[in-house]
């Protein structure tokens, strides 16, 4: 970088990159024996990076990729501030204290002190308004809003958690602040030592962020939406890709299904239950003595066989495959045996293997710090996946050690780090125990993706760090059948959205304990609408499979998996948006109705999927108490009636609330007036093709929008333009429909549906023409529907009141 001293300590560096942006200027200011630096990575994120003088440290990062921190927006450096279109940040010269400010000058985020050292140690203040909300932060416990709390980043196995545990599984140093004077901004410290982050819980006025070592290096989002910042965050730290279709199935796991018997059973059970199914999880016990990359052909006899029934009935296999390597030379244990001689385990500081018990017994862990070892490591998946095996489950990556108060190595355990996008060096697990985890799922899934060049890579990990959403879908961990952790199965799956991980999930049904009747079935009706929907439980614990409480419980059970797989049109084309934006596939009710906000009324338990569905839980949801939804403001329809419902207004008139009286078989679900929904016949698994039309659920109302979106659900080919996407809108007149367009159809898969069916809601009647020639409507009391053949061209269909309907 070259520099320019403009005097007093403040200095603009010119950076010498790619020409086109070879202007844009970062902001460098030092004072009392620090320095630093401001760079404007888009016109709404700036990195800022303090040092002490003379000690810039290197400019390297797990979580934000090179070329992403090389990227410049257009921005005017004057004197000690730095101005984009959105946002402004200003240094004060002397304390070098930063303010971060919106266009119209409103604060976003100061610093009220500035930073504090202490050895290797630093703390950040930042001023945190009356009004704001605190999301993200990953999986921490705790409710939604995260504001009077503090955490603790450091990944730790934490079976047993409840709801104040801290730390547990993942590091997601991030947070988005809503509400505050100048709107919504987010902040990612990119600094993976044990880190610290207190909103408003010391001192209610303030955020203190702080790290035991580290540099002090900052990313802060600007909004002013928290759908601005979480993009924005997404754009830093990369998307969650585009999952395979078979993840929004049903997916069935316990540990362990312990016989290739035990699982066939299964599978049959699923089928003659008729419980629509797309997944079985194979844990430890498949594996000979729980070596990773073994199988036990005692009891799976026939493993490739097996997977290959089960992908013939419409299920996918999941394979656990955790990151500790059984200590077992001359055994014959090639992942030992090879790992050894090519030196890719990690070992103390003194030289000597690291060796620690887990599941296998004694055993060793791969150094993931090291590209060379990732790609090793990578290569261990071929034979399961020349099995047929769809995808790797990641356990245990905190990394979890047996018998040891810490849960996991010592500190001093040694690290390599090699790779593109960092120094060849040597640390140790102070500086990368938070993203070990990470590095192990981005080293199985840069594996899955080389075996299986054009398949997109299904990986689920349990320990992450920032931008580990790119590598591996996650889960919450062991958390417990209790009605608390149904609650914290949807505040934590909310977060995580938040940070990235839009395709999360939690043990449905609790991992310890076992549920209750009630409780599993209630369990069940949330993660209908959760981005992952997997049952799963703990050896021991009671079975937890949707019909171990008898036919009544299980037709319960069984019409919400139905639902899903109904819905599945519209929960593929949110899963594309989300992959294609970072908007989460599960949002707060917030993310898209920002006025409910401050509403006062308890949302705790609602959320929606894409914007569009509004789940309303019962903020109590043990409790037969009758409680109110919350609607923001706007039109909703019930989606299970297909009913226009009317709530009172509530307080501020940002919401309406609507009464509810709970009934185990009913989980409240709203459709926003003006969306267009698209269903499809019931199928059992995602792979089956449906037979009959694509449904359109046309909810009027203002901004009446729908998107269709299809392709073959598991390759890379829609990356090359081989999928179909249409635009669907509706125009209104007052309250009636007047007309109803389908885009010309984008893309170059053609989608599975010859037919759609539009069925037009809370109407008392249509007529319906396309190009001026009448469609044949049938009109009842819920709404009217008729039926078109499915088309690559653009439709127009025009309504017109059906005769005394007026
Ligand atoms: O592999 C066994 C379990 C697994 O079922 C669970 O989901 C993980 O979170 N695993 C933890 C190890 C044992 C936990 C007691």
């Amino acid at each position: 970088m070259r520099r320019i001293d403009y005097g007093l300590g403040i200095v603009a560096g010119m950076l010498a990159l790619a020409p086109q942006i070879a202007h844009a200027r970062d902001l460098d200011v030092f004072a009392n024996g620090q320095e630093i630096s401001v760079a404007a990575l888009s016109d709404n994120i700036v990195r800022i990076r303090v040092w002490p003088k003379g000690q810039e440290p290197r400019d390297e990062s797990w979580a934000v990729a090179r070329k992403i921190r090389d990227g410049r927006a257009e921005a005017q450096v004057d004197g000690a501030s730095l101005s984009t279109d959105r946002m402004t940040v200003v240094v004060d010269p002397k304390t070098l204290a930063v303010r971060v400010l919106d266009p119209q000058g409103k604060v976003i985020v100061s610093d009220v002190d500035p930073i504090e050292r202490k050895g290797t140690a630093f703390t950040i203040d930042k001023s945190l308004d009356l009004g704001e909300h605190i999301f993200g932060m990953g999986d921490k416990t705790g409710g939604v809003d995260r504001r009077g709390k503090s955490f603790t980043n450091w990944n730790t196995d934490a079976y047993g958690f409840d709801n104040a545990t801290d730390p547990i599984y993942k590091s997601i140093p991030f947070y988005v602040s809503v509400g505050g004077k100048g709107g919504a901004y987010g902040l990612l410290l990119d600094n993976t030592y044990r880190s610290w982050f207190d909103f408003g819980h010391r001192n209610a006025n303030r955020i203190e962020i702080g790290a035991v070592d580290g540099p002090v290096d900052y990313y802060v989002i600007a909004g002013p939406t928290m759908r601005d910042v979480v993009r924005g965050y997404t754009h830093l730290t990369g998307k969650a890709p585009m999952p395979p279709r078979w993840m929004l199935g049903y997916q069935q796991s316990r540990w362990s299904y312990m016989s290739e018997k035990e699982v066939r059973d299964l599978a049959a059970r699923l089928r003659k239950d008729r419980v629509p199914t797309d997944v079985i999880w194979l844990d430890i016990d498949f594996q000979d003595r729980n070596r990773p990359f073994t199988i036990n052909h005692e009891t799976f006899p026939h493993f490739k066989q097996m997977i290959g029934d089960l992908d013939a009935m419409g299920i996918k296999t999941v394979a656990i495959a955790d990151l500790h390597i059984a200590h077992a030379p001359d055994q014959g244990y090639a992942p030992f045996d090879q790992g050894m001689a090519q030196d890719r385990f990690v070992r103390n500081a003194d030289g000597s293997l690291y060796i620690a018990p887990v599941w296998p017994g004694p055993s060793v862990f791969p150094e993931f710090t090291q590209a060379s070892t990732r790609a090793w490591w990578g290569t261990l998946f071929k034979g399961l996946v020349d099995d047929g095996v769809a995808g790797i489950w990641n356990d245990m990556n905190e990394p979890a050690i047996f018998d040891t108060p810490t849960k996991t190595m010592p500190l001093t355990v040694r690290d390599r780090i090699s790779g593109p996008d960092h120094a060849t060096r040597v640390t140790d697990q102070r500086e990368i125990h938070n993203v070990f985890g990470m590095e192990n799922s981005r080293a199985t899934y840069e594996g899955l993706l080389k075996l299986r060049p054009n398949e997109r890579p299904f990986v689920m990990t349990r320990a992450s760090y920032a931008g580990g959403q790119r590598y591996a879908a996650t889960w919450t961990g062991d958390n417990s059948s209790t009605w608390e952790h149904l609650k914290l199965s949807v505040s934590q799956t909310l977060n995580l959205g938040l940070s990235g991980f839009s395709w999360a999930g939690a043990d449905v049904g609790g991992f310890t304990g076992g549920p209750s009747p009630e409780l599993l079935t209630r369990w069940f009706e949330y993660a209908t609408f959760a981005p992952i929907f997997r049952d799963h439980s703990q050896k021991d614990a009671p079975r937890s499979e949707p019909w171990v409480d008898g036919p009544e419980q299980l037709a319960i059970r069984r019409r919400y998996v139905d639902a899903r797989y109904r819905l599945m049109p519209y929960l593929y084309a949110v899963a594309a948006h989300t992959a294609a934006t970072g908007d989460p596939f599960m949002r707060p009710i917030a993310y898209d109705y920002p006025g409910v906000l401050d509403s006062g009324c308890d949302m705790s338990m609602q959320f929606t999927v894409g914007g569009a569905l509004l789940v309303a839980g019962n903020p109590k949801p043990e409790s037969p108490r009758s409680y109110s939804a919350c609607l923001p403001k706007g039109g909703w329809y019930d989606y299970w009636t297909g009913e226009k419902v009317t709530g009172k207004p509530f307080e501020d008139g940002s919401v309406s609330q609507l009464e509810i009286a709970p009934k185990l078989d009913t989980l409240p679900v709203f459709v926003r007036a003006g969306t267009i929904l698209p269903r499809q016949p019931l199928v059992q698994s995602t792979s089956e093709v449906p037979e009959g039309p694509l449904e359109l659920d046309v909810y009027p109302g203002p901004d009446c929008h729908g998107t269709l979106y299809d392709d073959d659900g598991h390759s890379l080919d829609f990356e090359r333009g081989d999928y179909a996407r249409q635009q669907i809108t509706c125009t209104m007149n007052g309250d009636r429909l007047t007309s109803l367009t389908i885009s010309a159809r984008e893309g170059t898969y053609v989608p599975w549906w010859k037919e759609m069916r539009v069925v037009i809601y809370g109407s008392d009647g249509y007529t319906a023409s396309i190009s001026g020639k009448p469609v044949a409507m049938s009109n009842s009391k819920l709404g009217s529907s008729f039926t078109i053949p499915a088309s690559a061209a653009a439709t127009s269909i025009v309504f017109s009141p059906a005769r005394g309907s007026q």
